[in-house]
C-alpha cells in the first residue's frame, strides 16, 4: 500500500500551524516545544505559545491531538483564535500518546478505567498534563481550559470523568462518545465501513504522519463494491496491520470492548463548566455533543452544562468563516465568526478570566430554514409537542393516520441488491478525506437517487405554513424482508419549491455548466438521516435473525435539529435498505458476524413498508407550537 500524508485534512488545527504567507513586523507568539512527563513515564510533545504582548498572568488554553501540533509559532493569528486573543490565553497544543513524538502507544478506542490507579488514558494525560502545565509555563493565572474538535474534541470531553482542580472550563465540540452506538465508526451497530476503515489506516499506518489509503479506483463506490466482503480488507490490504481495524472486525456486537470505550456511560453529572457543540449537518460526530450534555444534565445544580448547534458540517464553526453549507446559505450570517464572538470567547472569559456574565441559556441554535439565532432556558424546549407525519401507500406524507382501504393499499415495496446499492453520495464518491466534496455530503440534493426503484419516496402537499421542529426526532416503521436480515434507512428532507431561487434559470453572468443542476430550485435538501440494522433490533449485545415476511417495527433514531420547513416548501420521506459505503451493504441473510459473511450471503430481498391503520409507519416531529 503506498502512503502518501495528507496536509490539509484538519484545517482547523493546522491552519495555525502552516498558515503563514508573510511574516508579521513582530511575533505574536513566543515558541516553545517541552516533552512533559506523565505518570507512567512516558513524555508527551507539547508546544507552548505565549503571547509577546501579555502584561498580566494569562490562564492556559489546551488543545490535546492525534492530528501533529505547530513546528513554528504562527506569523499571523489564526483566524479561529481572534476572538479568543481579544481577552489573551496562552495556547498549548500536545500530540496525544504514540502520535509524531510523543511516547508511548496510541489507542484509537478510549477506554478509560479510572479504578486502576496503574491505568493511563487520555483522562490520565490531561491530568498530568495540567499538573504540569500550571507548575511550569512561566506567566499563568492558574486557570486551564481545553478545548477543541472532533478528537480533540474527544480528548477535551475525556477530562469531565476525573478533572484537575486547575481545570476550570472546557468545550468540547463534535466529540465523539460510544463509537458502537454512533457517530464515525457505526450506527447502531451497523459499520460506517468507509470512514472505519480509512480513519484507522489515517491514524495507525504511520506514527508519524496522517496517512491516506492508496485507491487504484478514484470512484470508492466501485473499490468498496469490488472489494466484496469485509474480511477481504484484511485479506488484500491491511493483513492485520491496523489494530483499530482488527478490533472493529473481533467485536461485531455490543460487548465489553465497547461498552468500555464509551467512555460517556461513566459520565453522570456536570463536572466542569462544559460548552457542548454539535453539527447538525456533522457527517462525522453529529451524536456525541448531545449525549454529553444529556449525561451531564444528570446533575447539574450549578448550572454550568451548554449546548451550542447550528447547522453546520463537522468543525465547519472553527473555519476562517462559515456563511453557508453547500448550496444552502445563512441567510447573510457569518456563523463561524458568531459563534465564537458571542458564544465561545465569552463563555472562555467567564470561566478563565473572572469577567462578563455567565451565560442565561441552556441551549443555544443557529436554527436552520428561519436562519436566526435562538436561545432556550432548556433543551428540548418544552413548547415542542411529539406531531406524527404519516407514511402513506400511495406516496403522500400527512398528519392524517392511515384508514384502512386507503388509496394505494397497505404497503409499499421495492427489492434492495447488496449488488447494486443505492450510493450515499452522487458518484464518483472521492476517498474520504482529502477531497473536500465529504464535508457537505449530508446536504446533497437528495434528487440524485429519485429515479431508483429500490428508494421508497413519501412527499407531502406544500405547506400552508410555516412548520417548526425543535428538539429530537425519530421514525417509527412497520416493515418486513424476505431475507432474515437487513436494513432500513430513513431520510428526511425538505423540499424547496420550484421557483426558490428565482435568478437561478437565467443567471446574471450567463450559464455554466453544471449550474442548472445546482439550483435550489426543487432541492431536496436531507434534514435527518439514520439507518438501523435488523440484526440489532431485539439487542445491541445479541445479534439475531429478523423473521422472513413478518412485519416488525422497527425505530429509527433521528437525532436532535432545530428546523423550519418554510410555507410553500414539501416535507419527504425516502427509505431504502442501502447507503453504500458509508454503510457496509448487509448480506440480508442472518450470518454470526458480517465480518465473516463469504460472497455468497450477499442476497437481493424484497421490502415492504407498511401504511395502514393497523401498522401506520410515521415521523415523529417535535412541532414548535
Ligand atoms: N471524526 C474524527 C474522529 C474523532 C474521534 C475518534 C475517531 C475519529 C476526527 O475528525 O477527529
Amino acid at each position: 500500500m503506498r502512503k502518501s500524508a495528507i496536509l490539509l485534512v484538519f484545517s482547523f488545527v493546522f491552519s495555525m500551524c502552516v498558515a503563514a504567507q508573510q511574516p508579521a513586523a513582530t511575533p505574536l507568539f513566543h515558541f516553545e516545544e517541552v516533552m512533559i512527563p506523565v505518570r507512567d513515564g512516558v513524555h508527551l510533545q507539547t508546544v507552548i505559545l505565549t503571547p509577546v504582548n501579555a502584561t498580566e498572568p494569562l490562564p492556559i488554553l489546551l488543545e490535546r491531538t492525534p492530528y501533529g501540533v505547530p513546528e513554528k509559532a504562527p506569523a499571523e493569528m489564526p483566524a479561529r483564535w481572534k476572538e479568543l486573543m481579544q481577552d489573551g490565553y496562552i495556547f498549548v497544543i500536545q500530540n496525544l500518546r504514540g502520535r509524531f513524538k510523543s511516547e508511548g502507544v496510541f489507542n484509537i478506542s478510549s477506554q478509560v478505567d479510572l479504578t486502576d490507579p496503574k491505568a493511563t488514558s487520555e483522562t490520565t494525560d490531561a491530568y498530568d498534563t495540567i499538573d504540569w502545565l500550571v507548575k511550569n509555563v512561566k506567566g499563568n493565572n492558574s486557570k486551564v481550559g481545553i478545548f477543541g474538535v472532533s478528537y480533540d474534541g474527544l480528548t477535551a470531553a475525556l477530562t469531565l470523568l476525573h478533572p484537575h482542580p486547575a481545570l476550570k472550563a472546557i468545550s468540547e465540540q463534535a466529540s465523539p462518545v460510544d463509537q458502537w452506538m454512533n457517530d464515525d465508526d457505526h450506527r447502531y451497530g451497523a459499520l460506517r465501513e468507509s470512514y472505519d476503515f480509512e480513519y484507522a489506516v489515517m491514524e495507525q499506518a504511520d506514527k508519524n504522519k496522517n496517512t491516506n489509503f492508496a485507491f487504484e479506483i478514484y470512484d470508492t463506490y466501485e473499490w468498496y463494491l469490488k472489494l466484496g466482503p469485509l474480511s477481504n480488507i484484511n485479506d488484500k490490504y491491511l493483513h492485520g496491520s491496523i489494530p483499530y481495524w482488527n478490533l472493529t472486525v473481533e467485536h461485531p456486537d455490543y460487548d465489553d470492548f465497547w461498552k468500555k470505550e464509551a467512555w460517556v456511560r461513566q459520565l453522570h453529572a456536570s463536572t466542569v463548566p462544559n460548552l457542548n457543540v454539535a453539527g447538525f449537518w456533522d457527517q462525522e460526530d453529529p451524536w456525541g455533543p448531545w449525549q454529553i450534555f444529556r449525561h451531564a444534565e444528570e446533575h447539574d445544580p450549578e448550572h454550568t452544562n451548554f449546548m451550542v448547534a447550528g447547522p453546520w458540517f463537522h468543525g465547519q464553526w472553527q473555519r476562517p468563516e462559515a456563511k453557508s453549507i453547500g448550496l444552502i446559505p445563512y441567510g447573510g450570517h457569518d456563523t463561524a465568526k458568531e459563534f465564537r464572538g458571542d458564544l465561545e470567547a465569552p463563555f472562555f472569559r467567564y470561566y478563565l478570566h473572572g469577567k462578563g456574565k455567565k451565560p442565561t441559556w441552556q441551549a443555544t441554535t443557529f436554527q436552520s430554514g428561519s436562519n436566526r439565532w435562538r436561545t432556550y432556558a432548556e433543551w428540548p424546549p418544552k413548547e415542542a409537542v411529539a406531531t406524527k407525519l404519516y407514511l402513506h401507500a400511495d406516496g403522500t406524507l400527512s398528519f392524517t393516520a392511515p384508514k384502512d382501504g386507503g388509496k394505494g393499499g397497505d404497503y409499499r415495496e421495492y427489492v434492495s441488491d447488496p449488488a447494486n446499492p443505492v450510493p450515499y453520495r452522487m458518484r464518483p464518491i472521492s476517498p474520504t478525506y482529502p477531497a473536500g466534496d465529504w464535508r457537505t455530503w449530508e446536504v446533497a440534493d437528495q434528487r440524485f437517487v429519485d429515479n431508483r426503484p429500490d428508494v421508497l419516496t413519501f412527499v407531502s402537499e406544500p405547506l400552508d405554513h410555516d412548520l417548526t421542529v425543535t428538539g429530537q426526532l425519530a421514525a417509527k416503521l412497520f416493515a418486513s424482508t424476505t431475507g432474515t436480515d437487513s436494513d432500513f434507512v430513513v431520510k428526511l428532507i425538505d423540499v424547496y419549491p420550484q421557483d426558490a431561487q428565482k435568478n437561478a434559470w437565467e443567471p446574471e453572468e450567463g450559464p455554466k455548466p453544471g449550474q442548472y443542476a445546482e439550483s435550489l430550485n426543487g432541492y431536496e435538501l436531507p434534514i435527518a438521516m439514520e439507518v438501523r440494522r435488523g440484526r440489532y433490533l431485539q439487542s445491541f449485545e445479541h445479534a439475531s435473525a429478523l423473521p422472513a415476511n413478518k412485519a416488525v417495527e422497527w425505530n429509527v433514531p433521528l437525532r436532535d435539529h432545530d428546523h423550519v420547513f418554510l410555507k410553500g416548501h414539501r416535507i419527504m420521506v425516502q427509505i431504502q435498505s442501502t447507503w453504500f459505503p458509508i454503510i457496509d451493504r448487509n448480506p440480508q441473510k442472518f450470518v454470526p458476524s458480517i465480518y465473516q459473511a463469504v460472497a455468497s450471503d450477499y442476497v437481493k430481498a424484497t421490502q415492504r413498508v407498511y401504511c395502514s391503520a393497523e401498522m401506520a409507519s410515521y415521523i415523529e416531529l417535535p412541532v414548535m407550537k
